[in-house]
Formats: structure tokens, sequence, C-alpha cells
């Protein structure tokens, strides 16, 4: 069909004006609110980080005391969210069935603009049902978290029911503040869509977790870790990343839409990994790392290549404590933070999301009259 053009990735388009997150792909670097990302990531907790991309500023140690309360107040409020969780059929994955538990959680939310305490029940959400959900499943019983807990220690004492070891702990924290909020990603643009219906926050969280499935934006840090299993020792690297070109495949935690060249979150990662990972799966990661961007180079010589935040994020969440299944949810706990964000944003400014197409399809013809 002539000047057929399939619905594109909206590469280059410019959807608005935003104060949250500062993109700045060319230059390799990120900020939120003006502050840089990775020198964020080794300096201030996740509380203060949501406060920041939340309410527009880094907290005092009083306000962020105070949204620390606020939050531990609403996962207690929750619940162990037993009816939603056995609401959810077994087989679902976890990213299914968080999809479905913002679903649930949303249930009554009419009305428009969406509330803080919205906001803050969302952000509260993962961490309790995420935790909920696995022990459940492995019939294990929901675990009160103890008083005075940050969102990332909560998450991981309700899921062990040990209190997170301080370096691990610190690991986790700072991959939650980077991956935070990304601008304006596949799952945000999803989420800011839909509020911008007058729909509610619920069910723009719910699609935009959707959205992060995709092994193209969240979904590849368990599938990342699968592939270094697959390599198992960091002189197979080469072969299974060619492996990978010739079945036509894509090497998961490389390459992103947004920057030419590495991801500024990677690097801060790759320096969490090494302090955390066993010795021996750091060899393989960066093993495959040196393979892949080879690789790469060679397959796709037309632009610079670069490790995305997913790559190493893989290493930190195993040495956390995540089982394997939760990577993708738990990118999504911590996203939820930029989505609500976002969502704020839109509702400050809202302008119904109803973008043009260029039609090629057929030109106006008659109905056939029926035999
Ligand atoms: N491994 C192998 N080939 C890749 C690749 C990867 N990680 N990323 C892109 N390519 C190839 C594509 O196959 C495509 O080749 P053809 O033109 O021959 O089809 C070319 O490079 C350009 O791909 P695309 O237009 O999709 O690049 P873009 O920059 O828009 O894609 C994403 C960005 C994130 C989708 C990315 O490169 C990717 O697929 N990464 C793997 C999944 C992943 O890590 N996701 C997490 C993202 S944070």
């Amino acid at each position: 069909m002539p000047g057929d053009r399939r619905v594109g990735g909206l590469e280059g388009v410019v959807v608005g004006d935003s104060s949250i997150t500062d993109v700045r792909g060319g230059e390799g670097k990120l900020y939120y609110r003006g502050y840089s990302v990775p020198e964020l990531s080794g300096s201030v907790g996740w509380e203060e980080t949501v406060h920041l991309l939340l309410r527009g500023e880094l907290p005092t140690p009083d306000e962020a005391r105070r949204l620390r309360e606020t939050l531990a107040a609403r996962r207690r409020s929750l619940g162990d969210l037993a009816p939603v969780i056995r609401a959810i059929p077994p087989e679902a994955t976890p990213m299914e069935a968080l999809r479905s538990g913002f679903s649930l959680l949303g249930r009554g939310w009419d009305g428009f603009p969406p509330t803080e305490e919205m906001f803050e029940l969302l952000v509260a959400f993962p961490p309790v049902f995420l935790p909920n959900l696995w022990r459940y499943r492995n019939h294990e019983a929901p675990l009160a978290e103890p008083e005075g807990l940050g969102q990332a220690a909560a998450y991981l004492w309700r899921l062990t029911g040990l209190a997170p070891d301080p370096k691990r702990l610190q690991a986790l924290e700072a991959y939650f503040v980077l991956v935070a909020d990304h601008g304006m990603n596949a799952s945000t643009f999803v989420a800011r869509s839909v509020l911008s219906t007058w729909s509610d926050a619920a069910s723009a969280v719910s699609a935009a977790v959707g959205s992060l499935k995709g092994p193209l934006h969240g979904g590849a840090p368990s599938l990342v870790a699968d592939f270094l299993d697959r390599v198992g020792t960091a002189d197979r690297a080469g072969e299974e990343v060619e492996a990978t070109f010739t079945r036509g495949e894509r090497l998961m935690g490389f390459g992103h839409r947004a920057y030419r060249g590495e991801d500024p979150r990677a690097r801060r990662l790759r320096e969490l990994a090494r302090a955390v990972a066993p010795p021996e799966r750091m060899a393989v990661a960066e093993a495959v790392e040196r393979a892949g961007l080879a690789a790469l180079s060679r397959h796709h010589p037309e632009r610079p290549w670069g490790l995305n935040v997913e790559f190493y994020a893989a290493l930190v969440l195993e040495a956390a404590g995540i089982p394997r299944p939760l990577f993708p949810p738990t990118f999504a706990l911590a996203r939820t933070a930029g989505w609500v964000s976002h969502l704020k944003e839109q509702a400050q400014h809202n302008r119904l999301v109803r973008p043009e197409v260029h039609y090629v399809g057929p030109a106006p013809r008659p109905v056939p009259t029926p035999p």
C-alpha cells in the first residue's frame, strides 16, 4: 500500500511538557527534578525519592520521617490482601497477578482528579501484595512487618521474615531509586493516557503494569538471569551470545531507545552488583557484557551500543534474595512511584489523549446489496 507506515514507536514525538524527569539520551544523563539519578541512588533512600517525584522537592528529615510513617500506615491499612490474592488464579504469573491486584485495589475509585491518598495506597500496595502472593503460593503465612521499616526493608521482611543484610538492603533501595521513573516511557504514557479520560488512578497503574510486562520494556531482568544461567561460565559467553543472534533473538539487558550508548543507570548498577553479587556470577555477567557489546557492534554497526538498566539489576535482585519470578513486579513496585507522579501531573493539566493516524486503508466504497 503506498505510504503504508505502521504505527511506529512515536520516536522523536514530543507529547507535552513534564517537570518530573529529564532523560538526556544524547548525553547519557538522567535527572529527577534536576538531580542526577545515579548520584541520588548513592545518597538518598526510597521515601526521599518518592517525595521528590510526587511532591517536587527532596524532603526535610522530618518530611521524610512523616512520609515513611504514612506509607507504613498505608501498608498496614491494606491488611494481608487474602481476598484479593485468593481471587487471582494460581496460574497467573506474578506480573499478571499484580496487574489484577491493582485493578481490584481500585474498585470504586471513581471521580477525577485522583487523590494523594490514592497515590500513597498505590505506592504502598506492591510491597504488601507481592510478598503475600508469593508466600500464599508457597503455603506460608503472611508476615506482619515490624514498626519503623522503610519500604525496601518492609518488602524484604514480608518476603523472608528476616532483617535484611544492610549491604543488600542498600543495593535494593538504590535499585528502587534508579528505576523509580524514566520520563515518557511506554508504561508511563499508557498510564497518563488512561487517566486523561477521567478514568481512575488504579486503572491507569494496572494498564501501566500491562505495558511494563513486555520484555522490550520491564520484563527483561528475569530473562537476563535465565541467560546468565544458560551461559554458565565466562568462557561460554561468546558462544551463547552468537547463538542468540543466530536464533534471531535479542540480548536482554542491552540497548535502549533513549540512549545511544550506555544507560546512565547501568553504570551505577554495575557498581552495586560488584558489591553484592558472588564473584563468579559477576565474572559471567562481565563476560556476557563484553561479548554482547562486541556482537551488537558487529551485527549493528550503525549505532553505538550499551547496557540498559535491566542487565546488572538482575544480579542486584538475586543478591537481595528476591525470587526470580518476582523480578519484573519488583521493577513495577519501584516504577509505581513514577507512574503516580505522572498521574498527578497529568491531572493538574489534563487533556484527553487522542492522537491522529494516517489512514492508508481502502477508499470509501458502497456497501454491497444483499443477494
Ligand atoms: N539484541 C539484539 N538485537 C537488538 C537488540 C538487542 N538487545 N536491541 C535492538 N536490536 C536490533 C533489533 O533487532 C533491530 O534490528 P533490525 O533492524 O535488524 O530489526 C535493531 O537492533 C534496532 O532495534 P530497535 O529499533 O528495536 O531499537 P530500539 O532502540 O528502538 O530498541 C530496545 C530499544 C530497548 C527495545 C532494545 O534495544 C531491546 O530490544 N533490548 C532487549 C530487551 C531489553 O533489554 N529490554 C529492557 C529495556 S530497558
